[in-house]
């Protein structure tokens, strides 16, 4: 079954052609072709209060000023620069794990431009999860905000040197990077189509996160295809609330807005105060969120004031179509949902121009393909989608079919909208963020007085789905609960974290000894 054409999503008169969506090469590179055409242009305000900007949502007074076009440029041509002093080669692999703030963002884009390979990593990773990436990805560079995980990341590996998104080196040997070569200077916006720009790890069917290498082609694609479909442009303004360190707040969010030359108030996090006070303060025009932010927003007295905005995008995780309603309902606002993947980028969406149908993700964007088979299996293919998984063969040759990557998600196609239906894979989505059975279960295995145990994702309204385990005891007592969450919360990052825990005295399993899940509801 396919979906409606992507052509669907076209401007009136539009005379797009997909050859359109890389034709500037990089993002880099169209980035400085923006700034360069209008520098004076605000980009972004950090109200994160992460780099000592302050929390206020001003833009006057002592408050956050506004970053524009010409300073972005000026902060991350110097920032490459530095990289580039650092001895740093082109390709070379940097961890960038930071909370959001304009120097990390400068620090991001810095590495982007000097032909650097990004790998995004999320800072509230425990050093068990850090101490994954970092042996799979070996960086030459680590970027983070945070003194402790600098410590962390010194105990993962004695040589990484670390700095601060300012690029202050806090740790590490710097004679560790690019061995005794000493600085260098690294081309500018230099990168194409298929050069490597980011290595972004997502969580794996095996417990352990593989890193989905992703093109500057492809984030410049994703980045086209999304403003040409919303309908995004200069005049407008996001307000960011979601973690910088995921597709979605990084390459759909702030890519997205640097590459159109609009503007991005940056929040340290979701707060639908915040939130919604930064839209009335900055004359916001757009929010994206996952949709256990459209449920806070929904229950709060001012859910009304997102009618003030242009658009209101969900993505990440399903939003329920009575959410979609009741938001419709109380604020007069049809959120525009989308889907997509950390592999793939942004694949599907309901139109700008015409049904936002609730309880779907509409159909291909500009330039990507989509089918379901008659099983539901869902195979993407296009220009967003990734090359592969770093150093991981059989798992990338094990995802693609004559050049269609299957995603995992289940669907129907109805009157042209694709419905996701579930997934294939056990994966459970927390708050907009994915959690794998087996990496819970290999965790709590560890503890000795668990035998076995099977994790599984129980139904939520606020969260979608939160993270269940039920565990069968070593020996005749059960564990202590309190101490198995804190053996569980030394070793996993708050959202994979176990919200239930229930005893059992076996696990349901088949003829071939594999655990019926659907039996532990
Ligand atoms: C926080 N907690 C969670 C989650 N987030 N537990 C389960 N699932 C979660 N997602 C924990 C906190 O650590 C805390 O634990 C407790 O829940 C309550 O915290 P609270 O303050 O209420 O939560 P929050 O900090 O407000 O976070 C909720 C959130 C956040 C804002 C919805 O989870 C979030 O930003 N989610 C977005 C994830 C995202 O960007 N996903 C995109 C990846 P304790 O009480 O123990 O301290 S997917 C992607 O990028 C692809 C490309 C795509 O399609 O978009
Ligand atoms: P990640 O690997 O973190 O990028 O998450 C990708 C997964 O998020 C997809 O495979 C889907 O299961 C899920 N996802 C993303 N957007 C949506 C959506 N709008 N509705 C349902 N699931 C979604």
């Amino acid at each position: 079954m396919h979906p409606r054409p992507w052509r669907d999503h076209l401007p009136a008169g539009s005379s797009f052609q997909p050859e359109d969506l890389t034709a500037h090469r990089s993002l880099p590179r169209a980035w400085a072709r923006t700034w360069a055409r209008h520098p004076a242009t605000p980009v972004l305000l950090d109200v994160s209060g992460g780099s000592g900007a302050g929390g206020g949502g001003g833009g006057g007074g002592g408050g956050p000023k506004w970053c524009r076009a010409g300073e972005l440029d000026d902060l991350t041509r110097a920032g490459a620069e530095g990289l580039g002093r650092l001895g740093l080669e082109r390709g070379d692999r940097v961890l960038w794990s930071t909370a959001s703030s304009l120097p990390a963002v400068v620090a991001n884009i810095a590495a982007l431009r000097a032909g650097l390979v990004v790998v995004p990593v999320n800072a509230a990773y425990t050093e068990r999860e850090l101490t994954h990436v970092v042996s799979d990805v070996r960086p030459s560079l680590a970027i983070v905000d945070d003194p402790d995980r600098a410590a962390v990341l010194a105990r993962a590996d004695g040589d990484l040197v670390v700095v601060t998104p300012d690029l202050e080196v806090v740790g590490g040997t710097r004679r560790a990077v690019g061995g005794d070569a000493g600085p260098r200077a690294l081309a500018l916006d230099a990168a194409g189509p298929d050069d490597v720009a980011l290595i972004a790890y997502t969580s794996g069917t095996t417990g352990s996160p593989k890193g989905a290498v992703l093109t500057h082609g492809n984030l410049l694609a994703n980045s086209e295809s999304i403003a040409l479909t919303w309908r995004w442009d200069g005049e407008d303004r996001l307000v960011h609330a979601l973690p910088i360190f995921h597709g979605h707040g990084l390459c759909v969010a702030l890519y997205t807005s640097l590459l159109v030359g609009s503007s991005v108030v940056l929040l340290a996090r979701f707060d639908v105060d915040a939130v919604l006070d930064a839209c009335a303060a900055h004359r916001a025009t757009m929010f994206f969120g996952v949709p256990t932010m459209y449920h806070r927003l929904a229950a709060s007295s001012r859910v009304g004031e997102l009618a003030r905005l242009r658009l209101a995008v969900s993505g990440s995780a399903p939003l329920s179509a009575e959410l979609h309603r009741a938001i419709a309902e109380s604020a007069g606002t049809q959120v525009l949902e989308r889907y997509g993947m950390t592999e793939t980028l942004m694949t599907l969406s309901n139109p700008y121009e015409g049904e936002r149908r609730p309880g779907t993700v509409g159909f291909p964007f500009p330039g990507v393909e989509a089918r379901v088979e008659d099983d539901g299996d869902l195979f993407v293919r296009g220009p967003t989608v990734f090359s592969g998984y770093w150093e991981r063969p059989a798992a990338t040759s094990e995802s693609f079919f004559d050049g269609w990557f299957r995603t995992g998600d289940l669907g129907v196609v109805e009157d042209g909208y694709v419905r996701l239906l579930g997934r294939s894979t056990e994966l459970i989505i927390s708050g907009g963020y994915n959690v794998y059975p087996a990496e819970v279960e290999d965790v709590l295995l560890g503890h000795p007085s668990v035998a076995e145990v099977a994790v599984t994702g129980a139904p939520s309204e606020e969260w979608g789905e939160v993270v269940c385990a039920w565990v069968v005891p070593d020996g005749a007592s059960p564990p202590d609960v309190d101490a198995l969450l804190a053996y569980a919360a030394e070793r996993l990052a708050p959202y994979k974290r176990p919200r239930r825990v229930q005893f059992v005295d076996s696990l349901p399993r088949n003829s071939l000894g594999k655990v019926r899940r659907s039996e532990l509801r």
